[in-house]
């Protein structure tokens, strides 16, 4: 029944955005998912709740770019609370930006005070210390480069060649350079980069290039140059849902640390100064992991934006979202 999620249980939820990109953390109602690992209830709300995933982030209560967090009591008993992921089209392992907007959201609601705290994730826990009510650095999941240059025939560009890496997420990381003609990593271009990096990521999936055990890479990453003096490096991110990060993307920009590191082109505890699509940006650090892989932390700022709670009327017939 459309909008049965809404009916006996509004949802109130908190919205921000990290440098841009917008989370809606879900602070009061959800399912019980059970007491199992975080990855075992992310199953079970992909296989039983997907309607509360669509009720919370599609349009017209939601929109493509908007990530959502659903806590979870965690089940690493040193974690502040679990936390589940998911977006337009259906979950994510981790999220930077959106772990970054979480601890901004816990601290405006009293939940947490300033500090080290850590999240339980599907993919692992992630250290995290809220600096003020605004700035955060995370330490994310071991981070590697799971392939280095790998060729793909995209249809109408040519031969491109990429890395595919882990940073909490899968990712094809694409430096410009490689593609001939360079379409600016500027918001004029959202049209272009979108279509490139789309005919990238369906290559892939055509080409059978994958991350480890055959899983889905779901982002695709464009690097350029950094616009400010003191960046590093500037990225447009493709996100699984067709939308482009606004932020660097915290996971993507540990993807590239890991690039980084593998390449011998970054040394650990260096800063490195991401900027996104809309300028705005990250400091991304490592230190060394074990076997190869890195610790990539990612330090930026959220706001909270919005205190809101979703409702459903009766009659609506888009109470479960615009799919
Ligand atoms: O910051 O990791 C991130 C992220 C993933 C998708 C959107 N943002």
């Amino acid at each position: 029944m459309a909008g049965s999620v809404l009916v006996n249980a509004p949802l109130r939820v908190v919205d921000s955005h990290t440098a841009g990109e917008p989370t809606r953390v879900i602070v009061d109602g959800g399912p019980d998912l059970g007491d199992g690992p975080m990855a075992a209830r992310l199953r079970r709300f992909a296989e039983h709740h997907d309607d509360l995933r669509r009720t919370a982030i599609l349009e017209p209560r939601g929109s493509d770019a908007l990530v959502g967090a659903l806590l979870s009591p965690p089940a690493e008993p040193d974690c502040a609370t679990g936390v589940l992921f998911f977006n337009n089209v259906g979950y994510l392992g981790m999220c930077g930006h959106g772990a970054i907007g979480l601890a901004v959201t816990l601290a405006y609601l009293d939940r947490v005070g300033l500090g080290p705290m850590r999240f339980d994730t599907p993919v692992g826990v992630v250290d995290v210390d809220l600096a003020t009510a605004n700035r955060v650095t995370i330490e994310n999941v071991p981070s590697y480069r799971h392939r280095h240059d790998v060729a793909v025939d995209v249809p109408g560009i040519g031969s491109v060649r990429g890395d595919v890496a882990w940073g909490g997420n899968w990712f094809y990381l694409v430096d410009q350079e490689s593609i001939g003609e360079r379409v600016p990593i500027a918001l004029p271009y959202e049209a272009e980069l979108t279509d490139i990096a789309k005919r990238i990521k369906s290559a892939l999936t055509v080409q059978g290039i994958t991350g480890a055990d055959g899983a889905e890479i779901d982002h695709i990453e464009l690097m350029g140059p950094p616009r400010a003096a003191d960046a590093h490096g500037r990225n447009f991110v493709l996100c699984p849902g067709g939308a482009y990060d606004r932020s660097p993307c915290g996971t993507g920009t540990s993807a590239k640390l890991a690039c980084l590191a593998a390449e011998g082109a970054l040394k650990p505890g260096e800063a490195w100064i991401q900027e996104s699509m809309i300028g705005s940006r990250f400091v991304g650090r490592y230190r060394k992991g074990t076997d190869g892989a890195v610790i990539p932390s990612i330090t930026g700022e959220a706001f909270v934006c919005a205190e809101t709670t979703l409702i459903h009327q009766p009659g609506d017939p888009f109470a479960d979202g615009i799919a």
